[in-house]
C-alpha cells in the first residue's frame, strides 16, 4: 500500500485551496469590480433564485439579517465543500481539479449574468479557481503520508517520546514518516493561508476606501426646495415612548433590496436615461436634477410589501426631489387616458434591479419624485444614492427604484418587473393598515391608565379614525394625531385603564371614504398583508 495522506489533513488543503482562491478573487475583484466576487455574485443570484415561499420564509425568519444569514450559510456550505473535495483529492487528485472546476464555473456563470456586469467580472472566478487548484494539489504533494499501518507498527518501537520528531509538534503519532515532511507541510499551508487571508483583507480594505472615494464624491449640499413641505403640524407625533417617531431617521430606515452589496455610486459619473414607447429619449446629469428650479420637498410614508401585520417595513422621512410628472411631461409622455402609447413605467437600478408603475398613477397628480434628498441630506447609499424614485401610495416594489439609471416606458403586457415573475402582482397600492407600537406583544404592564398607541395608513385616501378592541368589548375610537398629509402615516393613542389578567388587545383603522380596515387575514403575497393587528399582555 502507498504512504497516504490522512483525509484531515486532504481536508485542511481544501480549506486552505479555498481560502486562497477566494483571496485571490477579492484582489482581482477589488482592481475590477468587488461586486463580481465569488461570494457576492453566487449569492446574488441565490437571491434572484430562491423561491417566494422561501423567500418569504427568510425575511420572517431572519428580517432584514436575511443578506447576512445567506452570507453566512454560503461560507459554511463552502467550507464543507471544500474540505469534502480537499480530501477525495488526496488518492484522486482529479477530483480536486473537477470540485474547483465546477465551483469557478458556477462563480463564473453567476457572475457573467448580473444584469449590472460586463466580461470583466468573469475574471475573479477564473483566477480564484486556478489559484486554487494549483494550490491544493502543491499541498497535497507536500502533505506528510502515513504509512500503511503494519509498516508503521513495526518502526514504532524505535521511536520514544523524547524522539526528534515526537518533540517537534506534540500530536506526532508513530505513523509518521518524518519530521521534514511535516514541518515543510506546516510552513507551505500555513504560509498559504496567511497570505491569503492578509491579501483577502488588503484587498477588502481597499474596495472599501475606493467607495469611500466615492461616498466622499456625495459632499454634496442640497438646494432649498422650490416647494418646502410646511413643518409638521404641532401634534402630528405624539412622542410617546415606545411610539415609532413621526419622521423615522434616516439611519434607522428599513432597508429592503436584493443587493448584497450597496451599490457605490459616483454622482459625478452618474445619468439618468429616460426612453421608450412615446417619448423622446433624454439623459440627465446628477447636476441637471440638482439644480432644477422645481425641486419639491414632502414628507411620504413607504411601505414594503413583506411587511407583515404590525411589521415594522414601513417608515415615514421627508423627501426632497424632482416632480417625476414634470420630468416625463418634457419627454412628451402622456397617460394613457390621452392616448399615451405606454401604461407601464419601468426603472432599472445600476444593480439590475427593474420596478414597474403605472404610468397613469405617476401623472395622476400625487407627488411621484425622483428624490435626491431624505430628511434633509443626501440619500444614504443604503437607500439608493444618489437618485431613488418614490410613489406615495404604492409599495416600495412597484415604485421606490433606488439607485435608479433609467426610467423606459412601456406596456404592463410587454414587460414583467423582477417581482412579478416570482409571485407578486404586478400592481400593488399599499393597503390600509394600522399597528400597536406599544405596549408590544407579549409585555408584563402595571395595572392602571396605559397609553396604547401606534400608527395607522390609508394613503392617498388618508385615515379618519382608529379603534381599539380589548378583549371582547366593544371598538374604542383612539385618539388621533394631528394629520400632517394623507400620503404619510397617523399616530394614534388610546388611554386604557387595565385590570389584572390575561389581555388581547386589536386595531383597525378607517379610511377618509368610511372604509374600514379589512379582518380578513391575508399573508403579502403577492400584493400585501391584510388582517388586523392584535397583541396579548399581562397586567400585572
Ligand atoms: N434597486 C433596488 N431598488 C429597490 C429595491 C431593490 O431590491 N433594488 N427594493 C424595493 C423595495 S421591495 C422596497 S420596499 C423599497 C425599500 O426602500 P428602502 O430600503 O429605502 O426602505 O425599495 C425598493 N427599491
Ligand atoms: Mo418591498
Amino acid at each position: 500500500m502507498a504512504p497516504a495522506v490522512r483525509p484531515a489533513i486532504g481536508a485542511l488543503c481544501g480549506l486552505i485551496a479555498a481560502g486562497a482562491g477566494l483571496a485571490a478573487a477579492e484582489v482581482v475583484g477589488a482592481i475590477t469590480r468587488p461586486e463580481a466576487t465569488p461570494l457576492l455574485v453566487v449569492g446574488a443570484a441565490v437571491i434572484d433564485l430562491v423561491p417566494r415561499p422561501l423567500k418569504e420564509f427568510a425575511v420572517a425568519t431572519f428580517g432584514t439579517a436575511d443578506k447576512a444569514v445567506l452570507l453566512g450559510g454560503m461560507a459554511v456550505t463552502l467550507a464543507a465543500l471544500a474540505a469534502l473535495v480537499g480530501s477525495a483529492a488526496r488518492r484522486r487528485p482529479a477530483i480536486g481539479d473537477a470540485g474547483i472546476v465546477l465551483a469557478g464555473l458556477i462563480s463564473l456563470v453567476a457572475a457573467l449574468t448580473r444584469p449590472d456586469g460586463g466580461l470583466l467580472d468573469g475574471l475573479p472566478s477564473l483566477l480564484g479557481a486556478a489559484v486554487a487548484i494549483a494550490l491544493l494539489r502543491l499541498l497535497i504533494a507536500r502533505a506528510p503520508r502515513e504509512a500503511p499501518r503494519q509498516e508503521a507498527d513495526d518502526l514504532a518501537p524505535a521511536s520514544s517520546p523524547n524522539s526528534a520528531k515526537a518533540a517537534e509538534a506534540p500530536d506526532a503519532t508513530p505513523e509518521d514518516t518524518g519530521g521534514f515532511d511535516r514541518r515543510r507541510f506546516v510552513l507551505v499551508a500555513g504560509a498559504a493561508a496567511a497570505v491569503s487571508a492578509g491579501a483577502g483583507a488588503c484587498a477588502r480594505w481597499y474596495a472599501a476606501s475606493k467607495a469611500e472615494s466615492v461616498a466622499a464624491a456625495r459632499k454634496i449640499t442640497l438646494p432649498a426646495p422650490a416647494s418646502p413641505a410646511p413643518p409638521f403640524p404641532d401634534g402630528a407625533d405624539l412622542e410617546l415612548e415606545g411610539l415609532a417617531p413621526f419622521l423615522t431617521p434616516s439611519t434607522a430606515f428599513f432597508r429592503i433590496d436584493t443587493a448584497l452589496s450597496v451599490p457605490r455610486i459616483d454622482a459625478t459619473t452618474w445619468t439618468l436615461r429616460i426612453h421608450g414607447r412615446g417619448v423622446t429619449e433624454r439623459q440627465y446629469s446628477f447636476d441637471d436634477l440638482l439644480n432644477r428650479s422645481d425641486l419639491m420637498e414632502r414628507d411620504i410614508t413607504l411601505a414594503c410589501v413583506s411587511n407583515p401585520v404590525g411589521g415594522s417595513y414601513i417608515g415615514n422621512a421627508r423627501w426632497i426631489g424632482v416632480p417625476l410628472a414634470t420630468l416625463l411631461k418634457e419627454a412628451g409622455v402622456r397617460p394613457p387616458t390621452e392616448g399615451g402609447p405606454a401604461d407601464q413605467l419601468v426603472s432599472r437600478s445600476s444593480d439590475g434591479m427593474t420596478i414597474g408603475t403605472p404610468v397613469a398613477d405617476v401623472l395622476d397628480g400625487r407627488d411621484a419624485m425622483l428624490a435626491l434628498g431624505m430628511n434633509g441630506r443626501p440619500l444614504l447609499p443604503e437607500h439608493g444614492f444618489p437618485v431613488r424614485m418614490l410613489v406615495p401610495g404604492l409599495y416600495g416594489y412597484v415604485s421606490a427604484c433606488k439607485w435608479i439609471v433609467e426610467i423606459e416606458l412601456t406596456t404592463f403586457d410587454a414587460f414583467d418587473a423582477y417581482w412579478v415573475p416570482r409571485g407578486w402582482s404586478d400592481r400593488a397600492p399599499i393597503k390600509t393598515q394600522s399597528r400597536i407600537d406599544t405596549p408590544t406583544s407579549g409585555a408584563r404592564i402595571d395595572a392602571g391608565r396605559v397609553a396604547v398607541a401606534g400608527a395607522a395608513w390609508a394613503q392617498r385616501v388618508g385615515v379618519d379614525a382608529v379603534e381599539v378592541r380589548v378583549d371582547d368589548g366593544p371598538w374604542r375610537p383612539a385618539r388621533l394625531a394631528e394629520e400632517d398629509t394623507t400620503d404619510t402615516w397617523r399616530q394614534w393613542v388610546l388611554e386604557w385603564e387595565a385590570e389584572p389578567g390575561e389581555h388581547r388587545l386589536s386595531v383597525r383603522a378607517t379610511d377618509r371614504n368610511g372604509t374600514v380596515q379589512t379582518e380578513d387575514e391575508a399573508p403579502p403575497a403577492p400584493d400585501g398583508a391584510t388582517g388586523w393587528h392584535t397583541i396579548d399582555v399581562t397586567v400585572e
